[in-house]
């Protein structure tokens, strides 16, 4: 399906976001915000994937919240452009997808927040990372002062962060911002191969380890080893683990999706 500013397809269990203002480096305005939603609605109530592939037209992933949208902005309407763009990545964050960031270019502001909501971040040789905010006279207002921290460590989060410094692919392997680097032709199939090995595992299993880790992120280790307890019976319950361990002790690979 085609928006205005992106693109939305399914493909098996695989569903694939290309952000596509390329004249506007895919610049993420409230129209874009609005499109994600209904994507992220369609994806909900039909149960359309399982992981879902983000990647950018052109040279940019994203290069970050639109700058002309938001130049004239009082305080008001920018606190609710924050919230806005933070609902959309705390919902992914908590969607029962998991979602990959296939960083073709620049992630810079909104894009690098944009990335760090997916749960795996892949980058191209040519990816560029970066929270730049400072320089425009603002802060991050996508959550990434909250999810650099958590993700990359304090120390040099907020380095990236006061001095608006971009990074490249390489430094972000280095930071543990990205998974792995490729080559940028590869970029896409090196994202479809990630995405089909998850969908190869126990689908009930998948969503319950990316929710026992993002709880677990926010929580005491008693209360996130309760809910790992909570989500390992689950799967038990679910069937999915009789599966999984027939076929371990039958010394065949399980086929999860007749389970
Ligand atoms: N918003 C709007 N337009 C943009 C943006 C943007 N973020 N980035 C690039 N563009 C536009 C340019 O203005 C230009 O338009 P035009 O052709 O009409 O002049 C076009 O895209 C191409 O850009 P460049 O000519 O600059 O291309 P270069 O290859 O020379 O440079 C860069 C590419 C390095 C990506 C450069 O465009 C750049 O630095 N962009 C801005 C990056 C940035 O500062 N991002 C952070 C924005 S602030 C933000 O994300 C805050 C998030 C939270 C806000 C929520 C609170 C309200």
């Amino acid at each position: 399906m085609t928006y205005k500013n992106l693109d939305f397809q399914t493909e098996g269990r695989m569903g694939f976001v290309r952000m596509n203002r390329p004249d506007a480096m895919n610049a993420l305005n409230t129209e874009t915000f609005h499109e994600l939603i209904h994507v992220l609605d369609r994806l909900e109530r039909d149960d359309a994937a399982d992981v879902v592939i983000v990647t950018g037209e052109g040279k940019a992933f994203v290069a970050g919240a639109d700058i002309v949208e938001m130049k004239d902005m009082d305080g008001q309407q920018s606190r609710a452009f924050s919230r806005l763009g933070q609902y959309v990545f705390r919902r992914m964050e908590t969607m029962d997808i998991i979602f990959i960031a296939a960083v073709n270019g620049y992630a810079l502001g909104g894009g690098c927040e944009f990335a760090m909501a997916c749960d795996l971040r892949i980058a191209s040789e040519k990816a560029k990372f970066g929270q730049p905010e400072v320089n425009l006279g603002v802060t991050p207002g996508f959550a990434g002062t909250q999810r650099l921290p958590r993700l990359i460590g304090k120390a040099r989060a907020m380095e990236l962060l006061v001095t608006g410094e971009v990074i490249d692919a390489h430094a972000a392997l280095a930071y543990g911002l990205v998974n792995r680097i490729t080559e940028p032709e590869d970029l896409m199939d090196e994202a479809k191969s990630l995405a089909a090995k998850i969908i190869a595992k126990g689908p009930v299993s998948v969503r319950m380890v990316k929710a026992c880790v993002n709880r677990g992120m926010q929580a005491d280790i008693d209360t996130g080893g309760a809910f790992e307890s909570d989500a390992f019976g689950l799967c038990f319950a679910s069937g999915e683990t009789r599966t999984g361990m027939s076929a371990f002790l039958e010394k065949r690979e399980p086929d999860f999706r007749r389970s």
